[in-house]
């Protein structure tokens, strides 16, 4: 790897680079705290084993971030805190390739905290809140965006390459998971038809995020959502995808990757606190299918993530970065503990839903 302050003063940075430190890695890309004499950066060595594309991706986030500036600078609000800024290289490309690694940079939000854990209802309600006005700023985006990778929240697709893993069984792990690959298999038919649906036309495409945990929100000191950040998987597809992996994350009470399954399920308080704040941005100009199947999308996308934290496993470790060598299938068992949850309580989640929606219209 080339030396991080050779590879920042590629960049158009403000100020002389005098300091860069790791911001603790991601599962996919590694991030960094630059620090000039005039001020603080983001420097990451975007992943591209993950990105085949980094010019599609960056690109992407280029027109979106553009557009929600214009938005954000309409309602009156600051563009260079509420929306993230890509600084260009020095011969004004969006990234810069080292011969080996892409690198991107973006501007650091002076004064923004963000929080692992939706430990309180005001933090789940601003977060749907947050990703609600995301959506609803990028509405009227009506550029085609480059699909940067390929079948992300497509379980056909999904399934595929589940196939593949399962009969080449590269890490002859395959037979000592065979309970954990029925908890699939089981449920292969109904996520299939969900996604049919998708297919037909009869859920809308949209401009999604598509990584909507909580950490990647930035607050500001009154935990008012001031921006949203890794736009790296900004794509269209279906607003649910969204609203689903936020249920996935936000209302685990036990870790991702927990060891203890006890402490694993869906916590449905904040669950509904984070329904309240995206429907408050996004109840109105939601089509009646959307309505109907957001609970649905929680059980959609923890599904998903049990598949390709197993699949994972099965392919020997090749995607998602691992701390020890189950980490995959504990992370496969943990997602598959809360996805039981999900399914127990979902009558309950449609309640929800029905209830906030009934309210709005009033
Ligand atoms: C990955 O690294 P991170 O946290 O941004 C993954 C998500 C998964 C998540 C699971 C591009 O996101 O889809 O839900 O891990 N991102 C990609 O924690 O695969
Ligand atoms: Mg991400």
């Amino acid at each position: 790897m080339r030396d991080l302050y050779d590879i920042a003063n590629r960049f158009a940075i403000e100020g002389k680079a005098l300091d860069i430190k790791s911001l603790g890695a991601g599962f996919i890309n590694d991030s960094y705290i630059l620090t000039t004499d005039s001020r603080r950066y983001i420097l990451q060595r975007k992943n591209h084993h993950i990105f085949p594309n980094i010019g599609a991706m960056m690109n992407n986030i280029a027109r979106v971030t553009a557009h929600l500036k214009l938005k954000v600078a309409a309602e009156g609000g600051d563009p260079e805190r509420e929306v993230l800024t890509v600084i260009p290289t020095k011969e004004g490309e969006l990234y810069y390739h080292d011969g080996e690694n892409f690198w991107a940079v973006s501007l650091f939000i002076e004064g923004s905290v963000t929080h692992d854990k939706a430990d309180t209802p005001r933090l789940a309600y601003m977060g749907g809140y947050g990703i609600g006005r995301f959506q609803a700023m990028l509405a009227d985006f009506d550029e085609p965006l480059a699909e940067v990778i390929k079948g992300f929240h497509n379980i056909r697709w999904r399934f595929e390459q589940w196939d593949k893993a399962l009969s080449e069984d590269r890490a002859q792990r395959k037979a000592s998971v065979a309970e954990e690959i029925e908890w699939i298999e089981s449920r292969r038919r109904a996520m299939l038809d969900f996604w049919s649906m998708v297919e037909r036309g009869e859920l809308p495409m949209r401009v999604t995020h598509n990584d909507t945990k909580l950490s990647n929100i930035l607050f500001d000191e009154n935990d008012e959502v001031l921006c949203v950040i890794d736009l790296d998987t900004v794509m269209s597809s279906t607003s649910l995808n969204d609203f689903g992996d936020a249920i996935r994350s936000y209302t685990n009470m036990g870790a991702e990757d927990d060891k203890e399954l006890s402490r694993v399920a869906m916590n449905i308080d904040t669950f509904r606190h984070y329904a309240e704040g995206y429907l408050a941005k996004r109840g109105s100009t939601m089509t009646q299918s959307e309505r109907e199947w957001l609970a649905f999308s929680g059980i959609y996308i923890t599904f998903e993530q049990v598949l390709r934290f197993l699949m994972d496993y099965i392919d020997g470790d090749t995607y998602y970065k691992t701390a020890y060598p189950e980490h995959n299938l504990v992370r496969a068992r943990a997602q598959y503990r809360l996805l039981q949850s999900m399914e127990e309580q979902y009558p309950e989640m449609q309640q929800i839903i029905k209830r906030i929606v009934d309210g709005i219209r009033g």
